[in-house]
């Protein structure tokens, strides 16, 4: 959330801020702003309330200059608008910000600096910082030394880049919970959120740690410690939309691509177990976990579920997913015989991150399930598997979704194969997985069918997802994907749940989106469908088989049983989608919503 990026080098550095801030604005949409070091050794700025597209028109011609720092918005603290758009400056111009975080004391240093006379333009809490740096400076000593000491007085989370009108040599950047990445080029660098605004640039990149300070210059950079330049995989093009009208639905496309990039390498046909690389650990530890416990938010947590499911099942160790935020706020009890596993799409994921940084703390065994190389959580954890998804635009997350519930197979079959799941049951999942990318794309060939449907159910008000054990978190999932994207009501329940409360709900104007798997539980859940029928509720039924039960049938094709809910997943998806696209809803900037969430 919230897109930082900054550039200094000989090219002008308006258009360089405006592109990074296009390839950001996934993290926050509802302000933009630059302030750029001005020939005349001012600092020019211009910040609007509404997209960079609104910023770029609202631009003087006569704004140009060699460095400069950009910021688009997701708001914590004022609402959106020009004044508490980023950057913020100083009262004498000198100094401009801009912030990814939250200060958490910025009401105390307000007091204190209206105390001394500074008057505030903007309710954020990020414009103490422009105060308190200007104060720093202003007692003289280098920039660096002035940001340090003005960060000292900080409590909260924060990635900065600082210009300094009279130090135009340099920009100075700080993390401290959210994260920054700087770009090496020719002669010029960059410094940003994410990589997504430096690919067109560059491939060679620095990862801040968490508490580090770093200057960048046109000839290079100063970290606080020693660091080797890491080379990004990806492409530029992985950041546009390639023909499809939303991120969105490009993302759902790549996703038989993006479970075959998880898979690559990892499927061990010889002993039908998985490979994975990145764990550091041994069989023996491994053997010696009596316990799984899997942290995410959002999206990422029931992608945990699914996976907590798996690891039962096939390793037979107890395994539950909890929501990442509320695990690191309860205290937890941390046992060295749990493994506890992180997942994130960014791996920037504060809530996330922070739960990691309590369990290491108090001595928890992690592993990370991440897609993004070099993240922050993916360096704080023991160990991990990356996704390989590819880069993820879309606010809604897909094929991350997926791609994760699929490592998880991987660990799962891993860790049962060290236990009592057999080779022969091993080899079954191993086929399974195999299919899945054919099985994926069977399913994106019925999109027209499921857009039609969407369409139709976009005039109820709501609608509730049901499901049951395997169901469950794909309903969770279906649920959330519909009010992200829809703003439908949408809310999930385990379809034995649905009789002791929300029926009271179901009627003609609330349908229910079931997930039926043909398990063991076909016949309870149909019965459940038929309850819903007999007060006169629409059904909905993803599933393996057509039945009267349902008014509406999307069809799946059917795989291991363990495996189901990766493929049950992928029509809700659409689902979701079509829904949005039928209401006219801005799919890849939904609203209040923002991708990354790097703030608590
Ligand atoms: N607190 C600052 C920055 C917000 C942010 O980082 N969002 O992700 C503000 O409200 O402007």
């Amino acid at each position: 959330m919230c897109g930082i990026v900054a550039y200094i080098g000989p090219k002008d550095a308006v258009p360089i801020l405006l592109e990074g801030l296009q390839r950001l604005e996934y993290r926050g949409y509802d302000s933009a702003g630059i302030a750029v070091g001005t020939k005349n050794g001012g600092i020019g700025h211009r910040k609007v309330k509404g997209r960079v597209a609104d910023l770029a028109k609202a631009l003087p011609a006569r704004l140009k200059g060699g460095l400069g720092i950009g910021h688009t918005r997701w708001a914590t603290h004022g609402e959106p608008s020009d004044e508490n758009a980023h950057p913020h400056l100083d009262a004498a111009e000198r100094i401009a910000v801009v912030h990814n975080g939250i200060i958490e004391n910025a009401d105390e240093l307000k007091d204190t600096l209206k105390g001394r006379g500074v008057e505030f333009r903007s309710e954020t809490d990020t414009e103490v910082l422009a105060h308190l740096i200007a104060a720093a400076v202003a007692q003289g000593g280098e920039l660096e030394d002035a940001v340090r000491r003005a960060l000292r007085e900080v409590v909260g989370t924060y990635g900065i880049a600082v210009l300094d009108a009279e130090r135009p040599d340099r920009i100075v950047v700080a993390r401290n919970g959210s994260p920054i990445v700087l770009g090496i080029g020719e002669k010029e660098m960059f410094a940003a959120s994410d990589v997504a605004a430096l690919v067109r640039y560059t491939r060679q990149v620095v990862h801040l740690d968490d508490g580090e300070l770093a200057t960048i210059r046109a000839d290079g950079f100063r970290t606080d410690t020693a660091k080797e330049p890491a080379t990004l995989e990806v492409e530029p093009v992985h950041y546009d939309r390639a023909g499809f009208e939303h991120f969105l639905r490009k993302e759902i496309h790549e996703q038989p691509a993006a479970v075959g990039r998880a898979l690559r390498g990892r499927l061990d046909e010889r002993f039908h177990t998985a490979r994975l690389g990145g764990l550091n650990l041994d069989a023996r530890e491994i053997r010696g976990f009596r316990r799984v416990k899997v942290l995410g938010c959002g999206s990422a947590y029931y992608a945990g579920q699914i996976g907590a499911q798996l690891i039962e099942e096939l390793a037979r160790i107890p395994a539950d997913a909890e929501p990442a935020s509320e695990f690191r706020y309860r205290n937890p009890v941390v046992e060295s015989d749990t493994l506890y596993i992180a997942v994130s799409q960014s791996g920037e994921t504060y809530d996330t991150l922070a739960a990691v940084q309590e369990l290491r703390r108090k001595g928890g065994r992690v592993l990370g399930i991440v897609n993004g190389v070099g993240s922050a959580i993916a360096r704080e954890c023991d160990g991990g598997v990356y996704l390989h998804a590819g880069p993820e635009v879309s606010v809604a997350s897909t094929k991350s979704f997926t791609a994760t519930a699929v490592v998880f197979a991987l660990l799962a079959q891993h860790l049962g194969r060290l236990h009592d799941l057999s080779p022969a049951d091993g080899r079954r999942i191993t086929e399974g997985l195999k299919a899945l990318p054919g099985q994926i794309a069977g399913i994106l060939a019925e999109e027209e069918r499921i857009a039609a449907l969407a369409a139709e159910y976009v005039r109820y008000p709501g609608m509730l997802f049901i499901g049951r054990v395997r169901g469950y978190p794909v309903a969770r999932e279906g649920a959330q994907k519909l009010k992200e994207v829809s703003y439908l009501h949408a809310e999930a329940y385990p379809a034995s749940e649905l009789k002791h409360g929300p029926l009271a709900l179901v009627g003609p104007e609330l349908p229910v989106i079931a997930v039926v798997p043909d398990d063991e539980l076909l016949d309870k859940n149909l019965t459940t469908l038929g309850e819903v029928r007999a007060r006169r509720g629409r059904v909905l039924m993803v599933g393996h088989r057509r039945t009267d039960a349902a008014d509406d049938v999307l069809l799946v094709p059917a795989n291991e049983p363990e495996l189901d809910p990766i493929l049950l997943s992928i029509p809700l998806q659409l689902f979701a989608y079509h829904a949005a696209v039928a209401l006219g809803r801005d799919v890849d900037r939904p609203r209040n919503l923002a991708k990354s969430v790097t703030v608590e």
